[in-house]
């Protein structure tokens, strides 16, 4: 059961540099939280991260969604994930032939391969889309590969999930780990299970997001990092709301790992 082992052992079983250092982080900090920033305003994000970035092992973006974006804004979180240790993932979900991802991943506005630790990839495309990233990639970058999502009535089956496992097992220096929803879903304990749509109280939203509870993600249904959007953004103190959220995670993974 790869779940139960602490993220200290699973860091030395990795050959994906940037799973390395997200489950050191998460040992040495404490914390399994990521914190979904999916606010519009560069300001607003860096004040956010600011105020959360000590609670947090990775902060992940939607950089399209800025409406002001400036290489600045980079800098500048890059600045607060050296001051407080954490990752950035851009979720930017590829989707594309291998030669398309490769163009959207390392040119145009964002440039997203200068400075995105890692980034989030369908597997639907085929392998093309791995290959392309494992040839744009330096070597200390990360791949997540959507193995299962969290919406209602997305069209990903058992099988599509079954051959987006085996497809990244080609590829052990790229893959970081999957985004997915089950424990089942994978066994090698050097790859990190990112898991969203959680919230401290199970629900739904008005567009097919479903939100389980934190014990249900880490205890039954396997997480490692823990994907928190509005949870903490919309709160009315994020500051306070995101040390509730980093208690109460990493009380699950203590016991989780402790029998
Ligand atoms: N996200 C999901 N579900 C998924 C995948 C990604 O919610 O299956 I793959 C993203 C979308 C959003 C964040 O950026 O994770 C969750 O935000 P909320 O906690 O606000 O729902």
């Amino acid at each position: 059961d790869r779940t139960l082992l602490p993220y200290e052992k699973r860091a030395e079983l990795t050959s994906n540099s940037i799973a390395k250092r997200l489950f050191t982080i998460m040992a040495t900090k404490k914390t399994n939280l990521c914190l979904s920033v999916d606010l519009t305003s560069s300001t607003k994000i860096l004040d956010l991260v600011q105020k959360v970035g000590e609670h947090v092992c990775l902060v992940k973006t939607h950089i399209d969604i800025v409406e002001d974006y400036t290489d600045n804004f980079i800098v500048q979180l890059k600045e607060l994930a050296q001051k407080f240790n954490f990752l950035v993932l851009e979720d930017r979900k590829y989707a594309d032939i291998g030669h398309t991802v490769s163009l959207q991943y390392s040119k145009g506005l964002y440039n997203v391969a200068d400075w995105a630790d890692c980034v989030t990839v369908h597997s639907l495309p085929g392998e093309g889309i791995l290959k392309a990233l494992n040839d744009s990639a330096h070597s200390s970058r990360g791949v997540f590969l959507l193995a299962e999502m969290s919406s209602e009535g997305n069209l990903i089956t058992p099988d599509y999930t079954e051959a987006t496992v085996k497809m990244a097992a080609k590829y052990p220096e790229l893959i970081t780990g999957f985004v997915c929803q089950k424990k089942s879903t994978f066994k090698d304990p050097s790859l990190i299970q990112l898991t969203p749509g959680v919230q401290l109280e199970s629900s739904k939203d008005e567009l097919g997001q479903v939100y389980n509870t934190p014990e249900k993600v880490i205890l039954e249904n396997g997480a490692d990092v823990i994907v928190v959007g509005r949870g903490i953004v919309s709160a009315k103190n994020p500051e306070a709301q995101a040390v509730v959220y980093k208690d109460t995670l990493w009380k699950c993974y203590t016991k989780r790992v402790s029998g």
